[in-house]
């Protein structure tokens, strides 16, 4: 809206134009959404342990974990308003790819927040029962992704782009649809899964998202993405907004997430960056470029499926000591906020490393 108003203003007053450079708009977009945070995140915080929104925790898992119970969750909740806030204020908002963005993080984090609710108020561990939760997730995820193919204007928004090799790329033709539903919904449950200790989950997210507005700015940018070698997409790079929104909030809430924590995200936090992480790949084509990204994701989903057929395959054997994987290491013994910090690290070089992509092709 403020864009908007800008566009308007600009008009009378030369000095608006500013506010209308899509950088400057990231950069306000990062403060906007950290301000908002830092200004609701007490407030919400100190409602959710009134309300007694607290996380029950399971009595399986590492010992260590006893002790959080009780911890406010829904946090997300605080994410979620920053990022649609700060977009709406900060986007261009004729731009479609900015509502489908908006779309499935807002539908995902619905879900999530049901999730939460009836596992909080009605005192059910179980949640949205599974297959309901599926459907809803499913029908977002495959909604918005038909809503892109559909909306698609030129050939090269529905083409599969492998980085760091010159002019290999895979025309999807159809079957973007169910290629962008997988990218979606894997993407949303490989961040909820990760999201198992203080900061775990939120800290690789914005990392991965400040990345992906890199690429989105330079995606949107003819002379950029002609350099580059990246497809050039029209209009995509006011998708930076909606990604340096969610660096903000997610900056934000690592402020009361950091160990030892105030508050979890809960599952409509969770479902909801994961989605985003998601869809943002979609719309700038760099879905491989997030799997490296987000390798911390990708492996936390992979050492929770390896241990399953294991399990099953081997009739009760494991091969990590639990999964997912941050589990594996409290077992061993380290401190959480040395697994933290370490799978931290490893995001940051693997984000390095989808940068790279952008000039090693
Ligand atoms: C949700 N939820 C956290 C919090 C957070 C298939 C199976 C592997 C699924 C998996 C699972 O259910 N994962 C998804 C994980 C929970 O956190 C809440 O959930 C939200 C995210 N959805 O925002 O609201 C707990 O995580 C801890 N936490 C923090 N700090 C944070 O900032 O410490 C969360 C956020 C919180 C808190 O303790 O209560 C969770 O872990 O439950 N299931 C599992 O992860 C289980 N693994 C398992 O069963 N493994 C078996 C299988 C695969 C064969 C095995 O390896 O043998 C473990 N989870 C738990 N206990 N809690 C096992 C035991």
């Amino acid at each position: 809206m403020l864009y908007h108003l800008a566009e308007l203003l600009k008009q009378h007053v030369s000095g608006f134009n500013v506010f209308t450079y899509l950088t400057l708009r990231s950069v306000l977009a990062i403060l906007t959404a950290l301000v908002f945070s830092f200004a609701f995140g007490p407030a919400l915080i100190e409602r959710l342990y009134r309300f007694k929104f607290g996380q029950p925790v399971r009595d399986d898992g590492p010992a260590s974990h006893l002790k959080k119970t009780g911890t406010p969750t829904m946090g997300g909740v605080l994410i979620l308003s920053a990022i649609t806030v700060t977009t709406l204020l900060w986007a261009n908002l004729s731009n479609r790819f900015i509502w489908f963005a908006l779309l499935v993080t807002v539908a995902f984090g619905l879900v999530g927040f049901a999730d939460d609710y009836i596992k909080i108020k009605h005192k059910d561990p179980k949640g949205l029962p599974a297959r309901r939760k599926y459907f809803w997730l499913s029908l977002a995820g495959f909604g918005v992704s038909a809503l892109i193919y559909g909306t698609a204007q030129t050939p090269v928004e529905t083409t599969l782009i492998f980085p760091f090799v010159k002019d290999l790329s895979l025309s999807l033709g159809i079957f973007f649809i169910p290629w962008a539903y997988l990218v979606i919904v894997g993407s949303s449950n490989a961040v909820n899964l990760t999201d198992g200790l203080d900061g775990l989950a939120i800290m690789p997210t914005l990392l991965v998202a400040a990345a992906l507005a890199v690429f989105a700015y330079a995606s949107g940018n003819f002379k950029f993405a002609s350099y580059l070698g990246i497809p050039y997409i029209a209009g995509v790079g006011e998708i930076a907004i909606f990604c340096t929104a969610i660096a903000g909030a997610g900056l934000g809430f690592l402020w009361f997430n950091a160990y030892p924590a105030q508050v979890f995200m809960g599952d409509v936090g969770a479902l909801a960056l994961g989605a985003a992480l998601g869809v943002v790949a979609v719309l700038v084509r760099q879905e491989i470029v997030l799997a490296i990204m987000g390798g911390v994701f990708v492996a936390e989903t992979l050492s929770v499926a390896l241990q399953v057929l294991y399990f099953k395959w081997s009739g009760g054997k494991r091969i990590f000591r639990m999964a997912p994987l941050h589990h594996h290491y409290e077992l061993k013994g380290w401190p959480e906020p040395k697994i933290i910090v370490r799978f931290w690290i490893i995001t940051l070089i693997l984000v390095l490393v989808g940068l790279a992509s952008l000039k090693v092709r």
